[in-house]
């Protein structure tokens, strides 16, 4: 008898085992970037079916596994090598924490005894300590027996409840144990219902409704857990038959389209201060609704509150009162809660006053034809908003298509000015205002969903993550960049007031061609000056699905420091 040859085929070890396990689970996806100790993983991944997308940073892998979370509700997987590639992967696990994606970063690390007695190792550092803070869970595997209970762990950590990142520790020794095939299959763990619903309870439900129904001024506003808990059907039934108007938060743009009728975004300072209950549905009263409080809501100062009243929808309690007093807190997952809302309201819920309707009417008609005027503009060098008019179109034409978007003027008028008119079409720098999101965002929403992404980014936003366009290139994705390139951060007017040789900080190379940039890589480059010029290439990239960056040219004084959030900037008093 051939002993070896049964051997051979009996035997699994880390490397397969983690493959096994990823892939019992439905993740055929890996955001990676090769080097020791994972650099065998991604080729047997790859052999094994997985498809390993690599990148030429691991903040940018590290992105696209957190968007590909968002846009799945499965875990992405940011895959790279111990200490510094673990470092650079660390940035997108806590910016995935911190806006609830679900991801799992995966890092090789290097031997236990010699990283805990200091040793000196190859990349030597204790990972598994630094990630704790930043994540939701972290796991450590020293045994190929426990890779299936690790990733279960991962997996569950990662999804259930509020989502979140998740760091798991391979050391480099652990891939290469070896252990009986059969054994190992059996150690694999295919998780049953890894993100329960949570029902809530019919006390919160009533208590909600019976606050709903005492509203003059009800006012609905929708997050990015809207987005993410694909209850979109059950979210625009309970505005529609409720008549509510409703807020989007940027990521939650397009749940309805934002043409809708019942969409107060044109009237946003007009609703915040003069609604009196406010329906939250998976958005956070943090700085980016100014905590609930303060003039925007109608307070006195800044710290008073406004008066509303407020129903909120999280599956985490413990989010309710951050801020101000929620004094219907509805607990659990959106899908459950918003049915729950929608089996209590029945048919004959009453439509909210007609003088509240009326008034958002008005000043909404109002702001529209303030805004239409404005894109009607046709400025030479183009603005913000004669190139986001172009933008605009592009989006409506095609609703399908991704937008990413970065930077911070670029960012606001894009928000303001591009209707989204499907949900989870709309992806950027979210809680943190992050910049460096936007070619990891874009590949990885290309992959996921195989539809076209436009991505819009500043001149300094796009520099954060350029290099992808590389990765864009290889994998020939229809991925169209437009730069909007005003010469600096902000902008590109600032001088250096010491009147040295140095440009200021916040200006870069006057009159950069990022369009040269794709060309060194096969993809398509074009240049533009005016919106016809960006009308004409914006349209030719969908049209083709090339990878394509355009470099658009924007007034370098258009625009304003920090873009809509100057007021969070300090500034120095002394004019010396
Ligand atoms: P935005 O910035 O768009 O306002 P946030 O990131 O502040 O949104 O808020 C998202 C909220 O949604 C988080 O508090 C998170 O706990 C919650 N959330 C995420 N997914 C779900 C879900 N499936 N069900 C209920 N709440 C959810
Ligand atoms: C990781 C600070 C916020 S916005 C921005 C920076 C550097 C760039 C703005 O210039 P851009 O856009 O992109 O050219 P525009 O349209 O205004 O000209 N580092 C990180 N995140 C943030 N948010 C910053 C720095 C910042």
């Amino acid at each position: 008898m051939d002993m070896t040859t049964d051997t051979q085929v009996e035997v699994t070890d880390g490397f397969h085992l983690v493959i096994d396990a990823l892939k019992l689970n439905g993740i055929n996806t890996i955001f990676g970037l090769p080097g020791i100790p994972i650099t065998d993983f991604t080729r047997k991944a790859q052999a094994e079916g997985i498809r390993v997308i690599s990148f030429r940073h691991e903040q940018n892998d590290g992105n696209a596994a957190a968007i590909a979370g968002f846009l799945t509700q499965r875990p992405g997987i940011c895959l790279t090598v111990s200490a510094p590639g673990f470092l650079n992967g660390l940035t997108a696990l806590a910016n995935a924490t911190t806006n609830c994606f679900p991801m799992i970063l995966i890092s090789g690390s290097s031997e236990r005894e010699i990283v805990d007695l200091q040793q000196g190792d190859y990349e030597e550092m204790d990972q598994l300590a630094i990630a704790k803070p930043l994540c939701k869970a972290a796991f450590r595997v020293l045994h190929a027996e426990d890779i299936g209970v690790a990733v279960a762990r991962a997996i569950r950590a990662a999804v259930s409840g509020r989502p979140g990142g998740v760091y798991l520790d391979l050391p480099a020794k652990m891939f290469a144990q070896t252990m009986d095939g059969a054994a190992g299959k059996k150690s694999l763990i295919e998780v049953v219902d890894p993100a329960p619903r949570q029902i809530p309870s019919q006390e919160a439900v009533q208590r909600a409704l019976e606050l709903l129904k005492t509203a003059k001024r009800p006012l609905i506003l929708l997050g990015k857990g809207a987005a993410y808990a694909q209850a979109d059907a059950n979210i625009r039934a309970l505005i529609e038959e409720t008549g509510i108007p409703y807020l989007p938060m940027s990521m939650a743009k397009g749940i309805l389209p934002d043409t809708h009728e019942q969409s107060a975004a044109a009237a946003r300072s007009f609703v915040l201060p003069g609604a009196d209950v406010v329906l939250l549905i998976g958005a956070r009263l943090n700085w980016l609704r100014s905590y609930g409080k303060g003039k925007t809501w109608g307070g006195k100062g800044h710290k008073d509150p406004g008066g509303q009243k407020f129903i909120q929808i999280d599956i985490w309690p413990q989010e309710m009162d951050s801020n101000v007093r929620i004094d219907a807190p509805l607990v659990g997952d959106i899908g459950s809660c918003v049915s729950a809302l929608l089996a209590g309201i029945g048919s004959g819920w009453p439509k909210p006053p007609a003088d509240w309707l009326g008034a958002i009417a008005e000043r909404k008609d109002k702001n529209l034809a303030k805004m239409a005027e404005t894109l009607a503009k046709n400025p030479t060098p183009m603005n913000f908003h004669s190139a986001l008019n172009v933008v605009r179109d592009i989006i409506k034409a095609n609703p399908d298509a991704i937008l990413v978007n970065e930077g911070a003027n670029a960012l606001d008028f894009t928000r303001s000015i591009v209707d989204m008119y499907k949900p989870r079409k709309r992806l950027d720098v979210g809680t943190w205002g992050i910049m460096g999101i936007g070619m990891g965002f874009a590949v990885s929403a290309a992959v996921v969903t195989g539809e076209s992404v436009i991505a819009i980014e500043g001149d300094s936003a796009f520099g954060f993550s350029g290099m992808e366009v590389e990765t864009i290139c290889r994998y020939n994705l229809p991925v169209c960049v437009v730069v909007f390139n005003n010469n600096g951060v902000y902008r590109g007017t600032d001088v250096n007031p010491a009147g040295g040789p140095d440009v200021a900080p916040t200006v870069f190379v006057k009159d950069a061609r990022y369009d040269k940039l794709i060309e060194a890589f096969g993809g398509v480059g074009m240049h533009a000056t005016n919106p016809a010029e960006l009308r004409k290439g914006m349209e030719e990239a969908i049209r083709s699905r090339k990878p394509t960056l355009i470099n658009a040219v924007i007034d370098e004084t258009a625009g304003t420091e920090s873009g809509r959030i100057t007021s969070l900037n300090p500034q120095s008093a002394k004019k010396k």
